[in-house]
């Protein structure tokens, strides 16, 4: 039963930063958690953010306020500026849910002042995490031992590092998005979370098992398009035998990984050259850095591409129209005579068009930083040029977000998803990870790490999470060098599987998604919510906390030997052969039954009157 419905006089606030103003994941939490939360508060939440005149055009619908507490405390801000009265004839309870150290001011504000407010502090991450990790420390090691105040003076960030652990502090309820984070937390910050709330999504449902399967093959039919174009003049490879990795996400280059990832494909380049593999990967770099647009060669590769498909057509619609005149007389038509001189010599330029003396770019745009962008020093270091010799080619795409108007590659960022076979994300520093959850529900296998969160919580709740397409490098207890072993061997046992073992292993990965939907994961913020109340207000409410290990649990799928011998090759683990004998519908109805579901999502918060 909803909360709104019998504690009608209780309102949630929720501050953020990113609300309706997309600068990175909180904004997706927000966004995407808005739904259950309406559903649960009705007219009694309140979602509070930055006034962007350009997002309040495009993402909001203006309103009056429904609760006349609301207009009174509207009115009053408007008339005196921005100060807050909370002048209410009826007193509502209120819980004031903040994110991050932006939005943590008005926490500390609002104890230090004594409002009656419940209050809960979210933080995503730690500010002095995140700059100790950019740097060459070995954090996890050494959590437990930072001197907090000198490393976030000389960091330049003690001010704003002040603010989010007075915020940690001052809040009734303090909580963050995994376990990896809490333990950063209470290390940093001094206060151990009262809570994990993991991050969720909404998740798509297909009326048919298969619709995203077909959504994989129309998705990746554009992306071979944009291959085509740009590696013309050496398509030497078989794009039917050809598989697409990427790496997305806020350009930090080691704590996302993207050194390791680099690492390993050029590894993964020599395995598939020494073992005669027929499979080339192509690999995708989509991190926003600074450009000055477009490279000419890319572009010059789509047009060159287009002139080819232009040609095809027009020598297609002549030999069509010929074709027709014959067979309207009732004859077979003269094959030698199908095609003319002009015809050949339109074709002849077509192809003279696709010589390039050059090997295709690694890179699409003219990067401001090029000699010191840590990605392409990599790459010259480690000597991944698109060669033809090479197996493993390289495409690093610079812009903000993928856009289905570009030039290049028309496609927005779900697309090139559901185009690509495997997303690769082995991140450093990484308190939850929306990529990989966003592969998840879209049916895309991903790697991950045990150093973030989104590979935890999927550790936690799966028996044997790479039969799933959940691939998780362990960077917590192995050293560099067993990183990359472990991820190369990874890549290269995907780069093995059958096209038949890919769709079974898709099919796995898109059943998980129920997990990360927050139709599940909302409860862990009802919670905290209650927590809140409880915390602020114990006269009015009680706070029990859930019912420990209460959440999903995945068993290995039905179809693999549970043998610990087996699970060392990279699964899923059928051999051609078994796979003709493999029913999908029968796998999953034998998971579904076996999975074992939460209990149904909590009720009231108990209340004392
Ligand atoms: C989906 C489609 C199949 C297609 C397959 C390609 O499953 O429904 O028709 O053959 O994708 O899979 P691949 O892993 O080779 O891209
Ligand atoms: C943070 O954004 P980031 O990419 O800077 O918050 C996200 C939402 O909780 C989280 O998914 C991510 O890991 C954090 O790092």
């Amino acid at each position: 039963m909803p909360l709104a419905r019998s504690v009608s006089n209780v309102v949630l606030f929720e501050v953020a930063w990113e609300v309706a103003n997309k600068v990175g994941g909180i904004y997706t939490v927000l966004q995407t958690k808005a739904r259950v939360t309406a559903d649960e508060w009705g007219e009694s939440y309140v979602l509070v953010g930055p006034y962007v005149e350009s997002a309040v055009r495009t993402q909001v619908e203006l309103l009056e306020p429904p609760q006349p507490a609301l207009r009174r405390t509207l009115a009053a801000m408007n008339a005196q500026g921005c100060k807050f009265a909370a002048q209410s004839e009826e007193r509502p309870f209120i819980v004031g849910h903040f994110h991050e150290w932006l939005a943590g001011l008005g926490l500390v504000l609002s104890r230090a002042r004594r409002l009656p407010v419940a209050t809960i502090f979210t933080t995503h991450a730690t500010l002095l995490g995140r700059y100790l990790c950019a740097g060459s420390v070995d954090f996890y090691n050494n959590l437990h031992s930072f001197d907090v105040d000198k490393e976030a003076g000389e960091r330049q960030i003690y001010h704003r590092y002040c603010l989010e652990r007075a915020a940690a502090h001052c809040a009734h309820v303090l909580t963050t998005v995994s376990h990896v984070t809490a333990a950063e937390a209470e290390h940093l910050l001094k206060r151990k979370p009262d809570l994990v709330t993991p991050n969720g999504l909404n998740v798509r449902k297909f009326s048919a098992m298969h619709e995203f399967q077909n959504l994989h093959a129309q998705s990746k039919a554009r992306v071979q398009e944009f291959v085509r174009g740009h590696f013309y003049g050496h398509l030497d490879f078989d794009l039917d035998k050809t598989l697409f990795f990427f790496i997305a996400g806020r350009y930090e280059f080691s704590n996302k990984g993207a050194d390791i990832f680099l690492e390993a494909l050029a590894r993964l380049n020599y395995l598939l050259r020494v073992n005669g593999s027929e499979v080339t990967v192509v690999a995708f770099f989509i991190m926003p850095a600074r450009t000055n647009n477009f490279n000419v060669e890319s572009l010059k590769g789509q047009a060159v591409r287009k002139q080819l498909w232009d040609t095809a057509n027009a020598v297609k619609e002549k030999f069509g129209k010929k074709l027709y005149e014959s067979l309207l007389v009732g004859n077979l038509p003269d094959m030698n005579k199908m095609l003319d001189r002009e015809d050949f010599t339109m074709m002849k330029r077509a192809i003279f068009a696709t010589q390039r003396q050059s090997f295709p770019p690694v890179c699409t745009h003219n990067m401001l930083d090029d000699a010191t962008d840590p990605i392409l020093t990599t790459i010259r270091r480690i000597g991944l040029f698109n060669s033809s010799n090479d197996r493993v080619k390289v495409i690093i795409f610079h812009p903000e977000f993928l856009s289905s108007t570009s030039p290049l590659l028309p496609v927005d960022y779900e697309e090139f998803v559901r185009g690509c076979h495997l997303g690769v994300f082995p991140s450093y520093y990484e308190p939850w990870g929306y990529t990989p959850a966003e592969c998840t529900v879209m049916g895309i296998p991903s790697v991950s790490t045990n150093l973030s969160g989104f590979g935890c919580f999927m550790e936690e709740h799966i028996a044997d999470p790479s039969a799933y397409g959940i691939y998780i490098v362990d960077r917590r207890f192995r050293a560099p060098e067993e990183w990359c072993a472990q991820l190369t061997a990874f890549l290269y046992g995907f780069c093995q599987q059958s096209r038949r073992q890919r769709i079974v292993q898709r099919n796995r990965t898109e059943r998980l998604s129920d997990l990360l939907d927050w139709k599940y994961l909302g409860r862990y913020y009802t919670f905290a919510r209650r927590m809140a109340l409880a915390k602020a207000f114990p006269e009015s409410f009680t706070y029990e906390p859930p019912e420990a290990a209460a959440g999903f649990r995945y068993p290995r799928p039905a179809s693999v030997p549970p043998s610990p011998a087996l699970s060392r090759l990279s699964s899923p683990r059928h051999s051609d052969d078994e796979d003709e004998r493999y029913d999908e519908e029968e796998e999953a109805a034998k998971d579904r039954a076996n999975i074992r579901r939460p209990p149904s999502p909590p009720g009231l918060p108990p209340t004392r009157n």
